[in-house]
Order: C-alpha cells, then sequence, then structure tokens
C-alpha cells in the first residue's frame, strides 16, 4: 500500500485529491492546521474514526511555518508521495497579508523541501504551482516555457516555490514536480473566489437572502476547469518515470462577465437587476487574461479535461441551490446535477478525535 501525504488536505484540491488517493489504495496522511472553529467540512465524508483497525485516512495537526513539526511528520510518516497544496491561496488576500502569504507559499515549500531532502527512503514531491505566475502574460496561450511575470504578492510566492522545487530536483536529484494549475473550481471552492461567490451569490437571491451581488473586474478573464480533474493530472505527476513540469489547463478563456451571464442564465434571473460594481473587490495589480496550453500534459500525461465551462458552473450553481435549501425542480436543465459529496458513512466531528 501506496503512503501519501497532503498538505492542505482540508482545502478544495486536498479533498478531491485525498478521495482519488483512497480510492487508488493509497493509505493517505494530511496535515491540518490547529483552528478555534471544525475546518474539515469537505473531507468529513472520508473520515473513519481513528480507533477503528487499519484506517486508510490520517490527520495530523501541522502548519506550512513550523519547520520542526514537518521534519517530524515527514520522518514518521515516511510517505513515498508528498503534495504540497497548503497555501494562503487568496491573490486579493495577498495584497493585505503578503508576510504572511509568502511565509505559507514560498518559505513553507522551502521547509517541507528541506525536511525531504534528507529523506532515506524513495520519495516523490509535487509542488502546487499557478498560472498566477504568468500574470502580466508575455506570450498567449501560457505554456511551461512562458516567462513569468508575478503580478501579486501570491504570485511572487509562487515563483519562489516553483524555483526552488527546480532547484532541489537538480541539486539533490529529489523526483519533485511542479504542477502550473491554471485556475480550477468545484462545489467545495472557497466561498470567496469568483465563481463560487456567483454561485452562492445566485442561490442567496432565488432563497430571499440577498437581492444585490457586488463584484470587482468583470472584465477578467480565466481558463477555468473542474477541480476534480485537475488533481488527476497532480496524480499522474508522480507516476512518470522521470520528474518535469506541467501546465494543467483547459485551453478556453472566459470572463468574469461571461461567467455571470451563463450563471444567471441557468436560473433565468438578469443579471443587471442584481450585480453591483464595488471597488473594493479590485486589485492594485490585476492578471487581465490567462490562457493555458497543456498539450504537454495531454500527451505525457494523456491526462484532458472532460467538464465543459458550461457544465462546471451548471454544476455548481445546482449544488449551491440545493445546499441553500432552493428548490431545483423549477430549473430543468438543473435537476439531474448530482450532489457533489458522496456520503459513505454516518460522520464523527474529526478535530475533537484528534484532540481526545
Ligand atoms: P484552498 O484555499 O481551498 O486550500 C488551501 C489549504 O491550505 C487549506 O487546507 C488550508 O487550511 C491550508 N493552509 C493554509 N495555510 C496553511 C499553512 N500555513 N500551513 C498548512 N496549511 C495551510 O486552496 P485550493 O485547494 O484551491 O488550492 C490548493 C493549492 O493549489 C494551493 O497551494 C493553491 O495556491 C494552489 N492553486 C490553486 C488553484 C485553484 O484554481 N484552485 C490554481 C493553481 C494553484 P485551512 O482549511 O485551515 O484554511
Ligand atoms: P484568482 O481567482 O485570483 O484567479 O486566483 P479569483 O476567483 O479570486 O479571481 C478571478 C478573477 O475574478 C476577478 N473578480 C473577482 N474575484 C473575486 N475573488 N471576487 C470578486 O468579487 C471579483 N470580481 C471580479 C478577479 O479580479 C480575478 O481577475 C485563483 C486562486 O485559486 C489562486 O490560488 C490560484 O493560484 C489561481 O486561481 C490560479
Amino acid at each position: 500500500m501506496k503512503r501519501a501525504l497532503i498538505t492542505g488536505i482540508t482545502g478544495q484540491d486536498g479533498s478531491y485529491l485525498a478521495e482519488l488517493l483512497l480510492t487508488r489504495g493509497y493509505e493517505v496522511h494530511g496535515v491540518m492546521r490547529r483552528s478555534s472553529s471544525f475546518s474539515t467540512g469537505r473531507i468529513e465524508h472520508l473520515y473513519h474514526d481513528p480507533h477503528e483497525l487499519g484506517v486508510p485516512l490520517t490527520l495530523h495537526y501541522g502548519d506550512l511555518s513550523d519547520c520542526s513539526g514537518l521534519i517530524n511528520l515527514v520522518n514518521r510518516i515516511r510517505p513515498e508521495e508528498v503534495y504540497n497544496l497548503g497555501a494562503q491561496s487568496h491573490v486579493a488576500v495577498s495584497f493585505d497579508m503578503p508576510e504572511y502569504t509568502a511565509d505559507s507559499v514560498a518559505m513553507g515549500t522551502l521547509r517541507l523541501l528541506e525536511a525531504l531532502r534528507h529523506a532515506d527512503w524513495p520519495v516523490r514531491f509535487y509542488q502546487a504551482g499557478s498560472s498566477e505566475m504568468f500574470g502580466k502574460v508575455l506570450e498567449t496561450p501560457q505554456r511551461e516555457t512562458t516567462p513569468f511575470y508575478p503580478r501579486s504578492p501570491y504570485a511572487v510566492a509562487k515563483v519562489f516555490a516553483h524555483q526552488m522545487t527546480v532547484q532541489y530536483r537538480e541539486a539533490y536529484d529529489l523526483f519533485a514536480c511542479n504542477g502550473i494549475l491554471f485556475n480550477h473550481e468545484s462545489p467545495r471552492r472557497g466561498g470567496t473566489f469568483v465563481t463560487r461567490k456567483v454561485t452562492r451569490g445566485i442561490a442567496q437571491i432565488l432563497t430571499g437572502r440577498a437581492s444585490k451581488l457586488y463584484m470587482g473586474n468583470l472584465e477578467a478573464k480565466r481558463d477555468w476547469g473542474y477541480a476534480k480533474e485537475y488533481v488527476e493530472a497532480m496524480w499522474l505527476m508522480l507516476q512518470q518515470e522521470t520528474p518535469d513540469d506541467y501546465v494543467v489547463a483547459t485551453g478556453e478563456t472566459h470572463s468574469v462577465r461571461e461567467l455571470i451571464d451563463v450563471a444567471f442564465g441557468y436560473v433565468g434571473l438578469d443579471p443587471d437587476a442584481h450585480i453591483e460594481i464595488d471597488q473594493r473587490y479590485f486589485r492594485p495589480t490585476e492578471v487581465d487574461l490567462l490562457l493555458g496550453d497543456a498539450s504537454k500534459a495531454r500527451a505525457k500525461l494523456d491526462w484532458a479535461p472532460r467538464t465543459t465551462f458550461n457544465e462546471l458552473v451548471r454544476i455548481m450553481v445546482a449544488n449551491d441551490l440545493r445546499a441553500a435549501g432552493g428548490e431545483l425542480a423549477g430549473f430543468p436543465e438543473l435537476a439531474n446535477v448530482l450532489p457533489d459529496t458522496p456520503v459513505h458513512r454516518a460522520l464523527g466531528l474529526i478535530a475533537q478525535e484528534l484532540a481526545a
């Protein structure tokens, strides 16, 4: 049985990756931060009581800012695969908290790489790189060879983490891969990222809890894919004979305005009646256009996206409407969307069990 360690397991991608690895028979270990409230909502359905024998998912308290904790964890678990997904991942927040962002994103990656450098067992490392590194793009579409031009503290920190991953691969022969993932979304996306903000906003409007949705720059364009499919690419990178870096993207770009039109269209609402522009959601420096060329991932990993932009938005609108207690029946196009999270078993409160 292969053993994997995931930082950021409580996040969107961490939860899908944990699901994928468990399905493939891995023993999965996840790093979670201590918090005064529960942060395990996205992985509750994967949880088993740790007192049972042969439990395939184990959670450990840890933080990317805590070097000795990371070293202890790595040496205790001795994972064959390490996926570094933990990060302060919100671009707009990184302008308000540049130092904290750099600490978790850049230094956190370095700390983990250092913890792995002296591993005396074969270990493979995945770094969650971002299309934000292309920033003010120097080429369209963006591919692995496109130079970086980061436009936020978050993106600058990701460039550091990317280059450090290359550095450890070349200097210490570590099997280390960078995924350069373009935006990927799902019903589990954090509520302040633009896709989920829109789909949750629609659910709030339809259930009478709000009438307006305040947005920033509607002209920005992004290459949006489905997170569930993007974690497959992460896993595939670590199954290759040699480590390498890969762009993961759909090859389509849409503006925030188009996103709004498609999402509102599914429920027959007029966006003009509900959307208001609020300057507070604009960023000091914006990334205007992202469009990825994933032909290397297609050729070498045999990876390709399967869910279209419209389908992704449909899945998200339906899930948010259902979660808000809204009726899907009135919207024939949404009625057959399946719930995102399968419930495997009755749930416990993970953090409580850990602390007990
Ligand atoms: P999320 O914001 O949903 O999840 C981030 C995870 O990191 C959470 O589990 C969070 O814990 C954890 N975390 C935050 N700070 C720390 C820290 N100091 N120490 C340990 N863990 C920490 O992000 P996504 O799942 O969307 O993204 C996963 C990774 O991929 C991130 O590194 C992100 O930057 C990167 N990425 C994401 C893309 C996307 O479109 N989603 C595209 C390209 C890259 P908690 O739950 O406690 O907050
Ligand atoms: P991004 O995602 O910055 O691309 O980073 P986000 O969804 O936050 O923004 C996408 C675009 O939408 C514009 N926008 C708004 N964004 C937010 N959050 N809220 C708004 O009200 C709003 N109005 C317009 C933004 O200006 C931007 O242009 C995400 C994160 O997951 C990163 O961690 C990841 O690395 C990149 O995607 C790839």
